[in-house]
């Protein structure tokens, strides 16, 4: 997309938030200290060959003990927001609040109120990826007494750290959990259950998420004043061959049981979207079942799910062309469930982990899509970044070049397209532990060196980048480059 001449001095909106991500597991370390029970990603990696290398997050980037290195960086970013996550386990070791862990509770605390006292706004997600192994043990995000345990965790959460964090997201990629959870197993806890679990592990994550943003609404929002959501990642997907119905069907498919599988009940009317219902609906009568794989919502549940969110905030990271991909009715799976195929277009660049294809404007039709399908709402960028295979040089040209592209079209979105974007989460602070990628792959602002015991954190020419972004509110002092 070319970045008008008109848009060339446009500035992002007073209170823009500019911010950078990070999630417990991936930077904290300290997994067995101070009274922090086990979390699944603690004993899926701890299993050999799991992981790259068989690499775990037991000392990450040791942000437990260098939480002040870690604000050093975002002070040098000039972030006016940091999003983190708490440790499940960290906090509640068995999950539940019959064990509070004190020291966890001081932990956070600390980096809250370090944070607040820098002006710097807190962003907290409850669970990022990481349940309490002892929920687990319990039958997980599959048993339907999660979201009761959920609802728990999330009020001791509310009523502790409440009064000074005041933006709230329940669940991290919900998306992302199931399928890599339950559906390819590639996550914890590593089950392989084609087209059955990941949709009663998507359907008590919402229920979750729904639970608790009324505990917030009912409890706790006169007092506090903050608002509460839940991070969905969708990648952007248009038809492999724009002239072929099939490619258009199968692209709303695709966008379908991506995105609106959690968009469409909590921002629209409390229920799946209507082409996975029936898609899945057919195929389970087809092959036998007496009801849809697709577990469904009382009238009461629906009601409860609508409208539970404050905001819109979005992980984007990639696009696909999509193709029609006709699926014998024997295979029985979320992916051919959905009878599309997402396709990387040979001429998107992919610098670093294989499913990341650099597609900045994207972005910005993704987000004039929820705009329009969500009732137009208030939009946070949670996340997005650029990846590279570590180590990585410090003169990280290319990524660069991705964020000033990636803002430009933002920038595009807010001013010609309306959408209503409120701030921008880069992923990563600092480079970490990407999940089964262990350290092989880097997101961060910040490099940090991992065979050294110190782990010392360098900013990246990128970081720079972003931090010039920010002070200018946008392009406005940028030289020609
Ligand atoms: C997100 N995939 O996860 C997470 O929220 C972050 O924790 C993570 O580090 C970041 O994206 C970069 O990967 C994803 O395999 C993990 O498609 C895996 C996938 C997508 C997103």
């Amino acid at each position: 997309m070319p970045f008008s001449d008109e848009l060339k001095n446009a500035t992002f909106p007073e209170g823009f938030a500019w911010g950078a991500a990070t999630a417990a597991y991936q930077v904290e370390g300290g997994w067995n200290v101070d009274g922090k029970g086990p979390s699944i990603w603690d004993t899926f990696t701890h299993q050999k060959g799991k992981i790259f290398q068989d690499q775990t997050g037991d000392r990450a980037c040791n942000s437990y003990e260098l939480w002040e290195e870690d604000l050093k960086c975002i002070k040098q970013l000039g972030l006016s927001h940091y999003r983190l996550s708490f440790s499940w386990s960290r906090l509640l070791p068995e999950g539940t609040a019959c064990n509070i862990n004190k020291k966890g509770v001081a932990y956070y605390d600390r980096i809250i109120n370090d944070l607040l006292t820098n002006k710097v706004t807190p962003m907290v997600t409850l669970n990022h990826f990481d349940l309490p192994q002892a929920l687990e043990d319990k039958g997980g995000w599959k048993n339907e007494q999660i979201v009761d345990i959920f609802d728990e965790y999330a009020k001791f959460c509310f009523q502790t750290f409440g009064d000074r964090v005041k933006l709230w997201l329940t669940l991290n990629e919900p998306h992302v959990s199931a399928n890599l959870g339950y559906e390819e197993g590639i996550f914890p806890p590593g089950l392989k259950e084609p087209g059955m679990s990941v949709y009663q592990v998507g359907h008590n994550m919402i229920k979750s998420h729904a639970k608790a943003w009324h505990s917030y609404n009912t409890i706790f929002r006169q007092e506090q004043k903050g608002l509460v959501s839940l991070a969905l990642n969708s990648d952007w997907a248009e038809p492999f061959d724009p002239s072929s119905q099939d490619d258009i069907n199968a692209t709303d498919r695709y966008m379908a049981f991506m995105l609106g599988w959690f968009a469409n009940p909590i921002f629209v009317d409390g229920d799946y979207p209507a082409i996975m219902k029936s898609q899945i609906k057919a195929r389970s009568e087809k092959q036998g079942f007496v009801s849809s794989r697709l577990p469904e919502f009382t009238k009461e549940e629906q009601n409860m799910i609508k409208g539970s969110a404050d905001f819109f905030a979005l992980n984007y990271y990639t696009s696909r062309k999509v193709k029609y991909s006709k699926s014998p009715l024997k295979m029985q799976s979320f992916k051919t469930d959905k009878e599309a195929e997402g396709i990387i277009d040979p001429s998107w660049p992919v610098p670093g982990v294989a499913w990341l294809a650099v597609v900045p404007w994207g972005l910005r039709k993704l987000l004039e899509y929820i705009k329009k399908t969500c009732n137009d709402p208030k939009i946070y960028i949670t996340e997005n970044g650029f990846s590279l295979m570590g180590p990585a040089s410090l003169e990280d040209n290319q990524r660069c070049q991705f964020y000033r592209e990636t803002l430009q079209e933002i920038l595009i979105a807010i001013h010609q397209d309306g959408v209503d974007v409120r701030g921008y989460f880069a992923w990563s602070l600092l480079d970490n532990f990407e999940w089964a990628c262990g350290y092989s792959v880097r997101f961060g602002l910040f490099q940090v060196d991992f065979e050294n015991p110190e782990f010392p954190r360098t900013m990246y020419k990128s970081g720079k980048e972003y931090a010039t972004i920010i002070s200018c509110n946008g392009f406005v002092n940028k030289k020609a480059t």
